[in-house]
């Protein structure tokens, strides 16, 4: 039906959406042809014998089954036609990992990748072309329409990170699960977990069993805390890869260790374990530099985690030592990136490493501000320039658990107020000076926890934030303008509480009625 005809739903929905008005923004967009409409006779076609492929197309048929009510049934027929066709391409390498076309006319939607990731991106697209109510769980009035034309697309940045601080207030494996979900609609590849600090250790370590018994159990402001047994660290691994998202774990050192401090008295300087704590403050802790233990504690742990995760890296903190001399801190980081190495893994560490001497390969994760020293810059800079690639989480524009407004009742303020516009209105590319866009890998929003403590803050505090971080790191720098991302933006509103998610109805953006 067109949208002269007396349809039973708002006009709005009549119209297919236009190619392309989604977030993030494609490279490269044309537009032209009909739509396509799904129908009770569309079938999910895939690549025959391609395990990945058939997987994407049922995570496809599970989100749009339930809203549009249609069979949806996923075929081994790539020959066949018509219908929704998911489809891998050796020949498609300029698609690189994440890449993907998105083909759509009257007759089908084809999805070609190089690689699944591309696959599982270009279905968050085709998943956003559709009306918001798709993301429903009860069936919903059609029609279900797919404009017309081509969306070819790839990354900017490799690494499109979020980091949840999962330590000073535990969070469990289904929360973190739909967290990984939410991340998966913006094209979020890497899932940062900071498992330990000084209020909570949060992941079971076989050889040091106190650590997350003592030190997991209890959180900021003195609740139950808890801990990762290591089936369920593999189950958040398992279904971050499912969503194509890398798990990157933390254990920080050697400050923010006050957790794992208390758990084992040998780790103490004095060889006296200190309370737990639930306080907020930072900077006291440190584990021990010159004794011997402490690195059989950082060889057992390091081994323990590296085996769980079958992602690249492992973070090792290195966040405000305030607690540890220059030197000492300098040492701790050559005895311990060679552990990491040890172990297969490569290091990342937040940018205080660059004042260490950062291993080959290492990445270092930037959090200053605006207005850091150009003292702090140019440290970073040079270790750029030396090979550190960097990941940008600059606290005044990405830290997620900064207030939007000094109304905000959630989150901190130290680094300032971080309005929506404020969040994505900057360019990672040219973002510290003297620091090609060559070493910058990607962003990363980090979730800090302090005053988050449930579902619902993290959907307030992320939401609509989140997205802007992502589209920064996929979307190409010509297309970035905040006139046309926040119209963009405002579109997400009905997607984001179709999904449950009760975002920060941010002035700066034209959230249309919902
Ligand atoms: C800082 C600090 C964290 C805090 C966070 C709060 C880094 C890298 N270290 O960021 O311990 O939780 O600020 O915003």
């Amino acid at each position: 039906p067109g949208p002269s005809s007396a349809a039973p739903f708002a006009e709005q929905d009549a119209a297919p959406r236009p190619l392309g008005r989604i977030v993030p923004v494609p490279a490269s967009v044309t537009p032209g042809g009909a739509p396509y409409a799904l129908t009770a006779a569309t079938r999910i076609r895939v690549d025959k014998g391609s395990r990945e492929a058939r997987a994407v197309g049922g995570y496809l048929a599970g989100i749009l089954r339930p809203s549009t009510g249609l069979p949806l049934p996923v075929v081994d027929d790539s020959a066949g036609r018509g219908g929704i066709l998911l489809r891998l391409r050796a020949g498609e390498s300029a698609l690189g990992e994440e890449g993907y076309r998105l083909e759509s006319g009257p007759g089908g939607v084809t999805l070609t990748a190089h690689r699944p990731a591309g696959l599982f991106r270009g279905v968050q697209t085709l998943r956003q072309q559709l009306p918001a109510a798709v993301e429903r769980d009860t069936v919903q009035p059609g029609p279900w329409t797919v404009a017309g034309g081509t969306v070819t697309d790839t990354p900017r940045f490799a690494h499109r990170g979020a980091m949840l601080d999962v330590s000073r207030h535990f969070f469990t494996v289904d929360q973190v699960k739909r967290y990984i979900d939410q991340l998966a609609l913006y094209k979020i590849n890497t899932l940062h977990l900071h498992l330990s600090d000084d209020q909570g250790w949060r992941i079971a370590v076989d050889s040091w069993p106190r650590l997350a018994a003592h030190g997991g159990s209890t959180q900021v402001g003195g609740g139950p805390g808890g801990f990762y047994t290591k089936d369920d660290y593999r189950e958040i691994v398992r279904h971050a890869a499912s969503r194509y998202q890398e798990v990157v774990p933390e254990i920080d050192m050697p400050g923010h260790t006050n957790a794992a401090l208390a758990s084992y008295a040998a780790l103490n300087c004095d060889g006296i374990a200190p309370p737990l704590y639930t306080g907020t403050s930072v900077g006291f802790s440190s584990l021990c530099v010159a004794k011997p233990e402490t690195y059989d504690f950082v060889d057992d742990v390091i081994r323990e985690i590296a085996a769980l995760t079958p992602g690249r890296y492992l973070h090792i903190g290195g966040d405000e030592a305030h607690s540890t001399s220059h030197a000492d801190y300098v040492a701790f980081m050559d005895r311990v990136q060679p552990i990491v190495a040890k172990y297969g893994k490569t290091v990342i560490g937040w940018h205080q490493l660059t004042g260490a001497t950062p291993a080959p390969g290492a990445l270092a994760q930037y959090w200053g501000l605006d207005r850091s020293s150009a003292a702090e810059k140019a440290q970073v800079a040079r270790a750029a320039r030396n090979g550190t690639g960097l990941i940008l989480s600059p606290a005044d524009r990405v830290y997620l658990d900064m207030k939007y407004t000094q109304d905000t009742p959630l989150g901190l303020s130290w680094a300032g107020y971080v309005e929506v516009r404020r969040s994505y209105d900057w360019d990672p590319g040219a973002y510290l000076p003297d620091v090609p866009e060559s070493a910058v890998r990607g962003v990363e929003a980090p979730l800090w926890t302090e005053t988050i403590s449930q579902s619902a803050h993290i959907d307030r505090m992320a939401f609509p934030r989140l997205p802007g971080v992502a589209e920064l790191g996929w979307s190409p720098a010509a297309t970035h303008d905040w006139e046309t991302y926040r119209v963009r933006l405002a579109e997400q509103g009905p997607r984001m509480t179709a999904l449950g998610i009760d975002y920060h109805r941010s002035p700066q953006v034209p959230w249309p009625a919902e």
